[in-house]
């Protein structure tokens, strides 16, 4: 399998981050989707990555659809619970983390790929907005003396909320969210000590 991703998509992150806990290997392809010449679209229509090329040259996209598959191809590490409302929590969670990724990509874009003059300061608070209602959302949410966000067992939940929080100390250092979420911040220290996590920093180095 190949994975058109950036070293600096938060989206990419989720899913080298479940290949590691899975075990799958993979090629990692960095593409540049902004890149006049990118190849993108010849394998997804929306020209984002994360996008994963498979033996028989199929594509997957988006994230979600990535990771529910890769969980699929090896019972090591169950990420998603087989049915039913457990399913669907873990998901939702997953929902929040990837929607605060979008809020913080979207600030990111806007203020590097267009010029102040054209920047909407409106649409920048709007998505600011996103961010802090969902880090307080998740932090309500996380269940008190458990260690991972659905309860005892680690998930696609915890990866995926990891992930949409180290983008946050990625492209906003001065956001000092851990002031008020005492237990995301205790999740994102056990989780950046995974192997899994500390083989996708957010650097060149991580490229074996
Ligand atoms: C979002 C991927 C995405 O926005 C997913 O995979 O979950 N729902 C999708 N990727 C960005 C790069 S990133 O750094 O977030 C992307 O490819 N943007 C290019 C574009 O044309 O929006």
């Amino acid at each position: 399998m190949k994975l058109l991703g950036s070293l600096t998509c938060p989206f990419v992150r989720k899913v080298r981050v479940v290949m590691a806990e899975k075990k799958l290997d993979y090629e990692l392809v960095l593409e540049d989707v902004w890149a006049h010449d990118s190849i993108i679209q010849q394998y997804n229509p929306l020209g984002k990555v994360p996008c994963l090329i498979m033996d028989d040259y199929g594509s997957l996209f988006d994230s979600r659809v990535i990771v529910e598959y890769l969980d699929t191809l090896s019972p090591v590490s169950r990420l998603l619970p087989q049915s039913g409302r457990e399913r669907a929590t873990t998901k939702s969670w997953e929902a929040v983390a990837d929607g605060l990724m979008d809020a913080a990509e979207s600030i990111h874009t806007e203020k590097t790929q267009r010029p102040i003059a054209r920047q909407c300061p409106d649409w920048i608070s709007r998505q600011q907005s996103k961010i802090l209602s969902a880090l307080k959302h998740m932090e309500a949410e996380f269940p008190p003396n458990q260690p991972y966000c659905t309860g005892i067992n680690l998930s696609l939940a915890d990866l995926a909320v990891g992930c949409a929080l180290s983008y946050l100390d990625l492209r906003f250092p001065e956001l000092s969210w851990r002031d008020e979420c005492e237990k995301l911040a205790q999740l994102l220290i056990k989780l950046e000590s995974r192997p899994s996590f500390q083989a996708t920093t957010h650097s060149e180095l991580t490229l074996s």
